[in-house]
Formats: structure tokens, sequence, C-alpha cells
């Protein structure tokens, strides 16, 4: 087919929404973003390695919190969104959307493993006139040397003559009730200008406003950005929480009033230490990436050190609560409130909670946990049941950690009836009436 006719094809075929949808990967970023391409038209097939999850999809079985249930029964339903296994049907695709994770090895290195084995077995049935677009967040470089070369290779295709290629990574806030996968503004780049135009236009069909950058690099960047400032503004409050425990200073109240400032300050706050698939992981995406360059991100490297130290920080505040009251770690019954990496989701994965809790098993103290979202989690092939929060749990344990702090939590009468806390969210710290049982991290 005519270059031009290709292009201008696909153009139509997105704008007339008769374009057809592959999603490879149904996570919480590729289930909400299928969900969003079906309400408004087009038919979706999400490409979806975990057949239990392919399953489930086609039952309208919702396993993301942030996906409307409803909305997911009424397209599966309806026919405009299926899931399959195999890639049998990708050649069938107009457009392509890649959302597959991109996790660190044991020594904090870029694993791609998964964007690799996709993009091998997308290039096999790659045609002309097909758009994809790469979400998942990676190093500057990964669409255009290690995607494309693959592509073009396997193919024989070129790149903005034959098939389009395009980054735009992935902006979603797990729980975020008031941004959602349409009004989130994406960004989008490519290192050609009409695969640039075609990912942009195909964005432009369901989300309210697309930001083009002049390269997928750019675009690639501009994510690793967005989560590394937040990596290091997280590890500068949790610094300062250990400086302000050296100091005897209430590192709460100081980081309260520094965010009266009108002007020129973000709050961010101390806790166990971070969590989640996105912020301890890809800032060192960059890290490794600059290396290439003879360039050492300092701010990178330093943020991820201070963040991985707070899991033993709480540890140690611990010891001295368990101190105060009296009982020694190994004769101790910890209740632990919140396992989830952050408050009000029910993802544990990467949790700072786990880390604590691993810790302190290791001085033997008898460990119990409540977490309206997680019902069980595994530690080292131990499993934990959340227990219910009543007061006889509360009495029965000699501290009560607060490691995330659900909302739907009752501390007024947690501060009550407990005999100690340790706070490390400063959840507690407006409530009215007697807190001398509680510290704050
Ligand atoms: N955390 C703190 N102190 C803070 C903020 C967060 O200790 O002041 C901890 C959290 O408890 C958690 C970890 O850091 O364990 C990460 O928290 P997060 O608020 O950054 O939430 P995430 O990991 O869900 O990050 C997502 C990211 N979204 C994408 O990557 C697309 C991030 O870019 C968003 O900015 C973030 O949500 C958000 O704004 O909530």
């Amino acid at each position: 087919m005519e270059q031009s006719s290709t292009f201008a094809n696909l153009q139509t075929k997105i704008k007339d929404r008769s374009a057809l949808v592959g999603v490879i990967g149904l996570g919480y970023v590729g289930l909400p973003f299928a969900v969003e391409k079906a309400k408004v038209g087009y038919s979706v097939i999400g490409f979806e390695q975990n057949p239990q999850r392919a399953d489930q999809v086609n039952a309208g079985d919702n396993y993301i919190p942030d996906v409307k249930t409803e909305e997911l029964q009424a397209i599966v339903s309806s026919g405009k969104l299926k899931a399959v296994t195999s890639y049998e049907q990708i050649s069938q695709m107009d457009a392509i959307v890649i959302c597959v994770p991109t996790p660190l090895t044991k020594n904090l290195t870029p694993n791609l493993s998964y964007i690799e084995s996709v993009t091998q077995q997308l290039a096999q049935y790659l045609r002309a006139g097909q758009l994809i677009t790469l979400e998942s967040t990676t190093y500057p470089g990964t669409t255009d040397e290690v995607m494309r070369p693959i592509l073009e290779q396997v193919s024989g295709l070129r790149q903005g003559e034959d098939f389009f290629l395009a980054h735009s990574p992935e902006r979603v806030d797990p729980g975020n009730l008031r941004y959602t996968t349409k009004n989130t503004n994406k960004v989008v780049g490519a290192s050609d200008p009409r695969s640039l135009e075609i990912a942009k236009l195909f964005y432009e069909q369901t989300i309210d406003h697309v930001v083009p950058v002049s390269s997928a690099k750019a675009a690639e960047l501009v994510k690793v950005f967005e989560n590394t400032f937040r990596a290091v503004n997280i590890a500068l409050v949790n610094e300062l929480a250990i400086l302000c425990d050296r100091m005897d200073l209430n590192v709460w109240e100081v980081l309260d009033a520094a965010n009266t400032k009108p002007f020129g300050i973000m709050p961010f706050y101390p806790g166990p230490g971070v969590g989640g698939h996105c912020i301890p992981i890809d800032p060192h995406y960059l890290e490794w990436k600059a290396k290439e360059f003879n360039f050492e991100t300092h701010f990178i490297a330093l943020a991820g050190e201070i963040n991985r130290r707070m899991p033993e920080f709480v540890r140690e505040k611990a010891w001295r609560v368990l101190n105060q009251v009296g009982v020694a770690p190994s004769r101790s019954t910890i209740l632990v409130m919140g396992v989830a990496y952050k408050k009000n989701i029910d993802d544990w994965r990467e949790s700072p909670s786990i880390n604590v809790i691993k810790r302190l098993l290791e001085d033997h103290a008898n460990i119990v946990y409540h977490d309206p979202f997680v019902p069980e989690i595994k530690i080292r092939g131990q499993v934990f049941q959340s227990v219910p929060l009543n007061d006889d749990e509360i009495a029965h344990a000699d501290i009560v950690i607060i490691l995330t702090d659900h909302s739907q939590i009752d501390y007024a009468n947690l501060v009550t009836k407990a005999k100690a806390i340790l706070d490390t969210r400063g959840v507690t710290r407006h409530l009215q009436g007697d807190r001398s049982n509680v510290t704050l991290l």
C-alpha cells in the first residue's frame, strides 16, 4: 500500500473509530485504557499473558479498582472488549498499545525482558499501517534503540513510512478518584513526524489533553523525571525525619508549618519507605542510562539510599517504644496497621510495610496485621491474614505500628485503646485529646 494512503487510511480509521485497538498487558494501566477506548466505540482486544486475567476480563470480572465494574461488563457484553492470550489476531490491529511491567533486577538495573519479548512477538506479525505505542515507564532510548531495530529488522518495514512508533508514558495514579485515564494530560513523543502526528490523533480520541514532544526519548525522560521528582522529595523529608529524631524536633510540625508557605513549596511527608511499582523503580532506569554518558545521577542514588533506609529507622523507633512499655521485641506482640504501599489501595507489592514486618520478624516479635484492603499477605513463606480491628486485638498488642494510613480506620479509637502507638504516617497528629501514648516517626 502506498505510504501516504497507509497513513491516511489509519487516520480515517482512528477518526471514525473503526480502527481495531490492541492493548498488550491488562494491568493497572492497560485495562483502564482498554475500557476508555471501548467506551467511545473502538473494538478492543486485550493481549494478556495471564490466562486467569484474560478469563476474568471476558467474564466481566473486574480486578482493577480504578475500573468501574459496570462499565467493564457493558463493553464486554457488547463485544467491544475481549481478552486473548495469543498474538494470532495482532496483525488485524490498527493501533497497538504496550502496557507491560518494567521492573528492576536485584542490582537495581533495568529489566526490559517484558518489552523485548513483546516486541519480538509483535515484529512477527507487524504490517504496514499499524501504530505501536509504548506506555511502560523506561529509560530514554528504549523505544528508538531497543524496539525500533527489532520491529524493522524482523518485519523489513520502516518506521514512519510503513508503520508508526511512539512513546506515551502512562500517568496512572492508582486510587486517584479525581485524575483518571481520560482527564490526565498525556505526553506523546516519536522520532519521526508522521508517527507523532498519528499517535497524537489516536490519544486525542479519548484523552482531554495530549502534549506532543519532539522525540520518543523526550517522552520517556518526561515520565522518569516526574517520578524522580517524587522520589527525591520524599527522600528529602525522610532525611529530615531522621534528623528531627536526632534533634528531638517534631518533623510533622515543621513540615505542616513549612507548607503554610503559599508559594514555592509542595507537601511531601516522611513514611516507612517508598513502595509501589513506580517511585522506587523508575528513577533507577535513568540512573542506569546516565552512566552510558559517563554521568552520575547523584540525587537518584541518594534518594534511593535514604528511602530504602526508612524501614530500618522504623524498626529502631519501634524498639524504643517497646522499651518504654518495658517489653523486649522478642517477647512483644505488634499490631501492624496497614500493609498496602499507600493509603486506600489494595496493592502490597513492593510495600515498605513488608520490609518493616520482615525486620520485626527477625527480632522474633509476634506480628499481627490489620488492613481493610489486603486480606492476606505472604512473607518468606509464612501466610498472615488480616485480623479484625476490634478492641481486643488493640488491647492485646504491646504496640500498634501505623504503616499505611487508610482513611477508613478509626484512629481516635485506636489512640484511646492502644497501650502504645508508633505512627509512621503522622495520621494521628491532628487528633484531639490525650495522645501521650503516641510516638510519631
Ligand atoms: N510516599 C511517601 N511520602 C510522600 C508521598 C509518597 O512516603 O509524601 C510514599 C507512598 O506511601 C508510597 C510511595 O511513596 O509508598 C509512592 O507513593 P506515590 O504517592 O508516588 O504513589 P504511586 O507509587 O502510586 O505513584 C503514582 C505515580 N504515577 C505514575 O507513575 C504514573 C506517580 O507518578 C504519581 O505522581 C503518584 O502516583 C501520585 O501522584 O500519587
